[in-house]
């Protein structure tokens, strides 16, 4: 595996604010300087800068290494600064850093999408076109669905993140952080009612989806409505895992009422979860996928993937951008899926995922502050609550994730009540080093 050498640093200490690390010398000069150059609405997780990254190792720029088990929010599941992914991109930016592919087309962008083609859910002829950010693909499928459905509200649903740009602002639940202050909203976006079977009252899958589809019929009628958006596995919203039968009802329905279903797989998307796309573990075939984040390696690239005649039907010139497809991520997307082929990790982010939930029922078993561990393949998490009940307790998230970054281990929380641990290792890292990270959660837990 990759990993950068590790010098050992000055050891991070605990602050006199309870909770807070102090980073060593050189990050605290850097954050000096952030908070003078950088816009202070821009946060960070954790206080120390990065010099160097690979093989489930952080390293900063004091000597000290964490544990990574966030991969940049689920990005480099192939590892940082993958072999493959250096040497392609390397080779494309000593050839040529950019031409506009709307202006003179380069293989790159044709071959990202010829691949996307054949490795998304489903076996009818597609059609891809890239673009940047997550946030950028999902505005894009929602201007595809709309041109080729002739409607235009958009459902998405509770607990659901799609981004921040304005429209994906609409189509994101939460308001704090997202969304306070920055309205109005992009209009004809509805919000419908998910399955969280962890807080439904065990509703089977099928019937949360009889239920949103109720809500959607009676209050915003099929007859306007272009698209249902959703997350296969909600991530931001707190790994919600929908009951059996949710998804593929919500498919049968809009697939009857020419109501076009996009897959948000910008986090769960190239491995994650155990399979390449979530989709595929309740055998659904979205009319459109997004997909961003794991895709390239830690390159920004972006990509809506769906039918043929839903892709084609926007006039020639209405999608594009500067950027889109840029030539040096498109070669990072494809020496990166080499890499996903190559070193068999659909697979291990199965077996890495056992690993995790065996290890976390184990302390859920003598530790009734753990609500639920759930999560699909290497995208796992846990749902905190006070002690037997089912009241999220986010204070107890944030002492953990305080425990852990003190202690040398990169982790994230999330969730609408911020009461979710939530782990994403990169698919490469060591299982020693994997196991390392979750004994300090354990003592997190233990020590809080
Ligand atoms: N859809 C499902 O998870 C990005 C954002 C974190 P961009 N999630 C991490 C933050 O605080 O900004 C995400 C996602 C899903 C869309 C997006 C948006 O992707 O590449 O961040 O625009």
């Amino acid at each position: 595996m990759h990993a950068p050498t590790i010098t050992g640093g000055p050891a991070l200490t605990q602050s006199k604010t309870p909770g807070e690390i102090v980073a060593g010398p050189i990050s605290q000069e850097w954050a000096a300087r952030k908070s003078k150059a950088v816009s202070a609405a821009v946060g960070t997780t954790m206080p120390v800068y990065t010099a160097a990254a690979g093989g489930g190792v952080v390293v900063d720029v004091d000597g000290n290494s964490f544990i990574d088990l966030g991969s940049g929010i689920a990005v480099t599941s192939i590892g940082n600064s993958a072999p493959a992914v250096v040497d392609a991109v390397t080779r494309q930016v000593e050839a040529f850093t950019h031409t506009c592919f709307m202006i003179t087309p380069y293989s790159g962008y044709v071959e990202v999408a010829e691949l996307l083609n054949r490795i998304t859910p489903g076996d009818f002829e597609k059609r891809s076109a890239l673009f940047n950010s997550g946030a950028e693909g999902i505005e894009n499928a929602v201007k595809i669905a709309r041109a080729y459905t002739g409607r235009q509200a958009v459902v998405a649903f509770d607990h659901a993140y799609h981004g921040r740009t304005n429209l994906t602002m609409a189509l994101t639940a939460k308001n704090q952080p997202y969304k306070s202050g920055f309205g109005p909203f992009a209009p004809e976006v509805y919000r419908a009612p998910l399955s969280y079977p962890f807080r439904d009252g065990g509703l089977s899958g099928p019937d949360a989806a009889r239920r949103a589809i109720d809500h959607i019929e009676k209050q915003v009628g099929v007859e306007n409505l272009a698209a249902i958006l959703i997350e296969p596995i909600q991530g931001e919203g707190g790994f919600i895992v929908p009951a059996e039968g949710f998804l593929p009802t919500l498919v049968d329905w809009a697939r009857e009422n020419g109501v076009v279903f996009i897959a948000d797989e910008v986090q769960t998307g190239f491995a994650r979860t155990g399979a390449l796309f979530a989709s595929e573990h309740e055998g659904i075939e979205p009319d459109l996928i997004v997909t961003a984040k794991g895709i390239a390696g830690g390159l920004p690239l972006a990509a809506v993937t769906g039918r043929a005649e839903i892709m084609d039907s926007p006039q020639p010139g209405g999608l594009g951008g500067t950027y889109g497809g840029n030539p040096i991520a498109c070669a990072a997307a494809l020496a990166s899926f080499r890499t996903i082929e190559d070193e068999g990790l659909v697979a291990r982010a199965a077996s890495l995922g056992e690993r995790i939930v065996e290890r976390l029922r184990g302390i859920q078993s003598t530790d009734s502050r753990i609500g639920e561990v759930r999560g699909r393949g290497a995208m796992v998490a846990l749902e905190l609550v006070k002690a037997g009940t089912t009241e999220p307790d986010a204070a107890l998230a944030k002492a953990i994730a305080s425990y852990a970054h003190r202690n040398g281990v990169i982790l994230l929380t999330c969730g609408t009540y911020g009461n979710i641990i939530r782990l994403l290792p990169p698919l490469v890292i060591d299982e020693a080093l994997l196991d390392e990270g979750l004994s300090i959660l354990a003592d997190g837990l233990a020590k809080n």
